[in-house]
């Protein structure tokens, strides 16, 4: 049977799409049947040039040989092992290579299945490792407004995005929120990183500090760079200076960097990028290259190490997954990173970054066009939204955009770009080209 066979909207009920407009999409389905390095292949027969790669996940591009093989045989060979106390060999290579790949001291690794999984992961070691301890009363979690951790109950406690918690009661207590790093109006078109509020910024979290004492705090989660929510990039020196204030606070740091690790900007990791380590990198998406589901929580050894004391039989962290260090998302992720590791993939955002920069300000002075960021291989291009039908005018440009052929993403009225970090510069035209011709015929 072919796979290329037209599906028809009344066979599409069943399935309860995930942050989607249902009943829009069911109305008018739109499909992907095949995909193969730069571009996907849809239900009737046209190339997408894929300039999200998929959802941030396909670093290395589509169906690579390595990560193919890799799951085939490891599915063939082995498909499963119990992941509480059992072992299999791959996910101890696994964790060993991404330590590898990691920032110093980041040394150990614990697995999930998502996103959303190694955040809450992260949040639970956080509170467990005060309290071993014997810090039991630092009990708060800190995110930051606008911030994007997935969607379980950690996540959207410590996140900012009101549409992915108001629906959902009183979330978790003991969470307060920085203020987040954009200045809508200001400082737009600023390419990179902007200078100037950085340390004010970061000061705010000296505020919350000051409020509930330092004594009652676990740690600060923040992405590096946020994406869900539009892409904005830190100003200079922000970073850093969290890292110094929760570092003289005894806070932990935890870099959320499901969207920005793996070479999204240019470096392994984003604390790379910035030069700040933090004590946990949360992880998933291009660890597998999006093929099979897995996420990881890299620690140091620090708090690795508090952990390891009681009776040897005993366990020491109640926590783990069914499918933590599953063996074929094992031989994913070691498929996946050896791939990045022959083509040098999670530096090469480095050699394509400034290219990037400019192809994405060419459309600087197109219709609607209020604002362009960009940081490693991530761009974003804010529209001005129609008066009182705020999203409408972005979702028109991403539904243009498929029917011609490229594939962005849309939040609000902003459209990101993440492509696969093998796209070449003639493919950085097209799709910016592409975008350029849609953004000059919207409404
Ligand atoms: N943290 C961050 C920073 C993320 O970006 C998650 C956690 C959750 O990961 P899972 O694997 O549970 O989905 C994410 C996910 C988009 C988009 O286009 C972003 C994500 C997922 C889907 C779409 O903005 N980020």
């Amino acid at each position: 049977m072919s796979n290329r066979q037209n599906i028809a909207p009344n066979d599409l009920s069943a399935f309860w799409m995930p942050f989607t407009a249902n009943r829009q999409f069911k109305k008018a389905p739109r499909m992907f049947v095949a995909a193969k390095d730069m571009y996907y292949t849809t239900s009737d027969g046209r190339q997408v040039l894929d300039g999200t790669a998929g959802l941030w996940c396909v670093n290395a591009g589509h169906c690579r040989p390595k990560i193919v093989s890799a799951i085939a045989e490891q599915a063939a060979e082995m498909d499963y092992a119990p992941a509480f106390q059992m072992g299999h060999p791959k996910a101890f290579q696994l964790a060993n290579a991404l330590v590898g790949i990691a920032p110093e001291g980041l040394n150990h690794v614990l697995y999930t299945n998502s996103g959303s999984e190694s955040v809450e992961t992260a949040l639970k070691v956080a509170l467990a490792y005060h309290r071993v301890k014997g810090d039991g009363a630092r009990f708060r979690l800190i995110g930051r407004e606008r911030g994007y951790h997935g969607v379980n109950f950690g996540g959207i406690s410590v996140g900012g995005i009101v549409t992915n918690r108001k629906m959902f009661g009183t979330l978790l207590t003991g969470v307060d929120h920085m203020p987040h790093t954009h200045t809508p109006g200001k400082n737009t078109f600023t390419r990179g990183e902007r200078e100037g509020d950085g340390e004010a910024l970061a000061n705010e979290l000296e505020r919350i500090v000051t409020l509930h004492d330092a004594s009652t705090i676990a740690a600060v989660i923040v992405e590096p760079v946020a994406g869900s929510t539009g892409v904005l990039i830190p100003p200079k020196g922000y970073l850093k200076k969290l890292r110094e204030i929760t570092k003289k606070h005894g806070i932990l740091l935890i870099f959320d960097e499901v969207i920005t690790g793996f070479g999204r900007l240019g470096t392994p990791f984003a604390a790379d990028y910035f030069g700040v380590v933090p004590d946990m990198i949360v992880c998933a998406k291009g660890l597998t290259n999006g093929t099979i589901p897995m996420g990881a929580v890299l620690v140091t050894s620090e708090i690795h190490d508090a952990f390891m004391q009681g009776p040897e039989h005993m366990i020491e962290f109640f926590h783990g997954y069914t499918y933590s260090g599953n063996p074929v998302a094992a031989a994913a992720g070691l498929g996946t990173l050896e791939t990045y590791k022959d083509e040098g993939l999670l530096t090469r955002g480095a050699d394509l970054a400034k290219y990037w920069e400019d192809a994405l300000h060419s459309l600087k002075g197109l219709p609607h066009v209020i604002d362009i960021r960009n940081l490693g291989l991530i761009g974003a291009v804010e529209l001005e939204p129609i008066a009182g039908s705020p999203t409408k005018r972005a979702f028109s440009a991403f539904v243009k955009a498929f029917e011609e052929g490229i594939l962005i993403r849309t939040t609000g009225d902003i459209i990101a770009m993440s492509p696969p970090l093998i796209i070449e510069k003639a493919q950085i035209d097209t799709l910016i080209g592409k975008l350029g011709e849609i953004l000059k015929g919207l409404e």
